[in-house]
């Protein structure tokens, strides 16, 4: 009998940012398993927030074989929660888990969590497919065979060899949105989906784990083809507006020139954002995913000063910095930057030349990250190699707060600029001006200013009644380093 298998995405911890969105890990897990027979479904917990206990009555009432839960960092608490639930409902299933965390955490994973059976490495579809099929072929005792996983066997650890990455990631389905209640994934009433078209980044900035996770060369589906899922994303979902969340959309200029004529031609014109690289862009590009209704470009500008951009191996320089957002601009297109502040090295000073550099180029959205050294970057062996004092409280890696202490920038120093910038720029008068722009991103960036402005309680009772109040959804200020641009 063929394997059943239940996916599911944990809850942020409480003091993480909640950013809600479909995960497309998941999402494509399922779509692969389900067009190979495998019965699967999905416990998405950010949606459905379900109690432990109530998580293991869904375990014991939908008996699946095998229990897999995805993890970045800081959800890697939540998800130990959810297998141990799924071993104490069930405690024959087979529990995997994937993901950036457990990717590079493999071996402390297994040695920690004696709930966890395999750590999925890199990429998953062709992994789990194969792990689906030796259960329910009952041959688990080949796990050895299997490329891509770490997994226990009496009592020893075994790390099998790296797993090739898929070549053609176009043989892949569309992701299995089926199994998301898509409904909830709306904000301020437009159902606003993720599509990802490339896998894979050339690039080695030292704070970010993308080579890692989808291989250092860039693999792209092929234009007709993201625009078929464009409009499979409108027509069977009611997809109001999509973000592209390729590492760098624009790295293959003329691939993205072919999405936009493509999208053009069969006339989709959701409302769309991608992040990309300062450098992989021009004005003309610009101009041309303007004209395709593209309305928010995020920028991975990371500092205003060289000698971090230059530290970070970010490959790009302030100039570039600036011009890009400028055409972006000039062209029509809103910009949202990531900065990443706090890094090693980064002086009272240097900050300032971040925070003047927001000012001169006047971007219409600001991430400020705090820098993470997630495991298995550059950053995490700098930070370890330099001996500074690191969080080893996995729920506080989500940028909204300093992890490791840095001797020449304190957590009160960062937190009171960020504080500073941030109620400076969040006026009533950045607040109005995004309003009076009716397309969608203008209108979510007037919501979280508004947010932000409520959150300070400088305004009247009759200005939050008049304004209709924040947002149900509290979405993370603090998007992230990567898919702020490439
Ligand atoms: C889209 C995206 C988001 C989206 C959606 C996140 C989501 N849960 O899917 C949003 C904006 C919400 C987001 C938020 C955050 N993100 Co983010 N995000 C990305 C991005 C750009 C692409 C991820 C993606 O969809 N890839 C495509 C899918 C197909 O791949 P995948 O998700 O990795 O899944 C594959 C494998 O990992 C594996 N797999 C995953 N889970 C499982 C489970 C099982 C059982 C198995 C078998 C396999 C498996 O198989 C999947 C298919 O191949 C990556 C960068 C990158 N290139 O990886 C960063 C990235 C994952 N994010 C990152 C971070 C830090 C965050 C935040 C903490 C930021 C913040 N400040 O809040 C939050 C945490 C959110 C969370 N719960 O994971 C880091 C993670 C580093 C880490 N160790 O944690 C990355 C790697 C970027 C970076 N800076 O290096 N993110
Ligand atoms: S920050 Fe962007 S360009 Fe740099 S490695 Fe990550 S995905 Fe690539």
């Amino acid at each position: 009998m063929k394997a059943h298998v239940t996916l599911v995405n944990p809850s942020y911890p409480v003091e993480a940012p909640q950013a809600i969105f479909i995960p497309l890990g998941i999402s494509y897990l399922a779509a692969v398993l389900e067009e190979n027979g495998f019965e699967v479904d999905v416990i998405d917990c950010p949606i459905s927030r379900l109690t432990q206990k109530e998580l293991e009555t869904e375990f014991k009432k939908r008996q699946p074989d095998i229990v897999g839960v995805t993890s970045a960092t800081v959800t890697y608490l939540p998800a130990l929660e959810v297998v141990k639930a799924a071993k104490h409902a069930l405690p024959n299933c087979l529990t995997l888990m994937g993901g950036p965390h457990v990717t590079v955490m493999d071996e402390q994973t297994l040695s920690e969590s004696p709930e966890v059976d395999i750590i999925v490495r890199g990429e998953g579809e062709q992994t789990l497919l194969e792990l689906a099929k030796l259960v329910s072929d009952r041959s688990l005792k080949n796990l050895g065979e299997v490329a891509g996983i770490t997994f226990r066997k009496n009592g020893q650890i075994f790390h099998n060899p790296d797993r090739p990455l898929i070549k053609n990631i176009d043989e892949l389905p569309f992701p299995a949105h089926k199994h998301f209640e898509v409904s909830m994934y709306r904000i301020l009433g437009r159902t606003y989906l993720p599509i990802i078209t490339s896998r894979g980044c050339p690039y080695q900035c030292t704070f970010c784990l993308a080579s890692r996770m989808c291989g250092r060369g860039f693999r792209a589906r092929n234009p007709s083809k993201v625009v078929d899922e464009l409009e499979w994303l409108r027509d069977t979902f009611g997809a109001g507006a999509v973000a592209f969340y390729d590492d760098t959309f624009t790295f293959d200029v003329k691939r993205a020139v072919a999405i936009c004529d493509e999208m053009q031609k069969r006339k989709v014109s959701l409302p769309w954002d991608c992040r990309t690289r300062v450098d992989r862009v021009s004005k003309e590009l610009l101009t041309k995913l303007w004209n395709t209704n593209c309305q928010l470009i995020h920028f991975g500008v990371e500092s205003g000063s060289q000698k971090m951009l230059d530290a970070m191996k970010k490959g790009t320089t302030v100039e570039q910095n600036a011009t890009a957002i400028k055409w972006a601009k000039e062209v029509g297109i809103s910009v949202a930057i990531s900065v990443v502040v706090g890094y090693p090295g980064e002086t009272p000073e240097l900050l300032k030349q971040t925070i003047d550099f927001i000012r001169r180029t006047e971007p219409d959205y600001v991430y400020i990250c705090e820098a993470v050294p997630y495991p298995g970057t550059e950053l995490y062996d700098l930070v370890k190699a330099l001996g500074w004092e690191m969080s080893t409280d996995w729920s506080q890696f989500h940028e909204q707060t300093q992890v490791f202490k840095s001797p020449l920038l304190s957590l009160q120093q960062i937190e009171k600029t960020k504080k500073a910038f941030y109620d400076h720029y969040f006026s009533v008068s950045y607040y109005l001006r995004k309003s009076r722009r009716k397309d969608f991103y203008s209108q979510t960036m007037a919501r979280m200013a508004l947010n932000h402005l409520v959150g300070r309680a400088k305004l009247p009772r009759w200005f939050l009644a008049s304004s209709k109040m924040l947002s149900r959804q509290q979405q993370s200020r603090g998007g992230h380093s990567t898919p702020s641009g490439g």
